[in-house]
């Protein structure tokens, strides 16, 4: 049993001692990811002028809103306290230099499959990583102030991973939070316009989608994006994960699969479900994730079938019970 108290004194005992400080996320950023690695950078710069606070990491064209990353050298990254937020696992960290995982600080909301760091507050019940943020900025025994920039940065991230509050993982304190975190002068429509819009060629790839998309009668759906698709519609990897919702959107489908195709002839593996658990296949397959949300960095041609599989035996065992 965690206790988050403790765990969140002492995080706050560790920036305290820092003069310098690099927070990291996970590879391939989603708005969480961002939101919580510059939200938290920006509770502390307001909390502590006097430090250096550095988010590092890459930062792909479609989220440059959110905000920027810095760059820095290997001297100042070795005397840095680092912070890790959004990762669940160190293979996973963003970061050209070597992290020493036995001296960082995870701060997480994924399930805690791997514990690492130094201090390791992982609270699977928050439905972000954004979301801890918000409540470290909100708990009146931190020094942490919320500010307009914070705010701004935090509200994408909470968007992102509840899809607009529309998943389970949306609890009252997530609207409790987002409450507060509004009166921040938090530019509501505009992030949400970011969120809804994408580019022409990725909503012509969606259209690809409904049109391939295989669907089980017990309601399982899959689809394969190859590398001729990605390129018939200008995309990418990147790019492709914006698509991964698409099939919840069709009645009737419970959970579904997405294959996308990278440079090696492998797939990387989109999972996505309404209701039965679908990480353990995932995990697998060396993958992990979400009970709901997961993926499988690369699977061969011939496992697309062993997945989806399994797959579609969850969802006919869910629908048994
Ligand atoms: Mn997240």
């Amino acid at each position: 049993m965690m206790n988050y108290k403790e765990l969140l004194k002492e995080i706050i005992t560790e920036i305290e001692k820092a003069n310098s400080i690099v927070i990291l996320r996970h590879r391939k950023p989603d708005p969480d990811a961002l939101g919580s690695q510059i939200g938290l950078s920006k509770l502390i710069k307001g909390a502590y002028p006097e430090k250096s606070v550095y988010v590092i990491g890459d930062m792909p064209e479609n989220l440059k809103y959110i905000g920027d990353m810095d760059e820095i050298t290997q001297k100042v990254f070795n005397k840095s306290l680092v912070i890790v937020v959004d990762c669940s696992t160190p293979q996973l960290i963003n970061c050209p230099f070597e992290v020493k995982v036995d001296e960082v600080i995870k701060i997480d909301h994924h399930p805690n499959v791997t514990p690492y760091g130094k201090v390791c507050y992982v609270d699977t019940t928050a439905a972000s990583a954004s979301e801890i943020m918000a409540e470290f900025a909100f708990d009146t025994t931190t020094p942490f102030q919320m500010n307009r920039e914070a705010a701004n940065v935090i509200y994408a991230g909470i968007i992102g991973d509840t899809g607009r509050f529309l998943y389970p993982s949306t609890t009252s304190k997530t609207f409790a939070l987002v409450s507060k975190l509004i009166q921040h002068d938090v530019d509501l429509s505009g992030i949400a316009d970011r969120m809804i819009t994408k580019p022409l060629n990725v909503n012509r790839m969606t259209g690809y989608i409904y049109e391939h998309l295989e669907v089980s009668p017990e309601g399982m759906a899959s689809v394969v994006l190859t590398k001729e698709v990605l390129r018939r519609f200008q995309s990418n990897d990147q790019l492709a994960s914006l698509v991964v919702s698409v099939p919840g959107t069709v009645e009737g489908i419970l959970a579904w699969s997405l294959y996308v195709e990278q440079e090696d002839a492998t797939f990387r593996v989109h999972l996505r479900s309404k209701g039965p658990i679908v990480n353990h296949i995932a995990q697998e397959f060396g993958g992990g994730g979400h009970t709901l949300a997961c993926g499988i960095p690369s699977v061969t041609q011939a496992q697309i079938l062993e997945v989806d599989a399994k797959l579609k035996e969850v969802v006919r065992n869910f629908k048994k019970d």
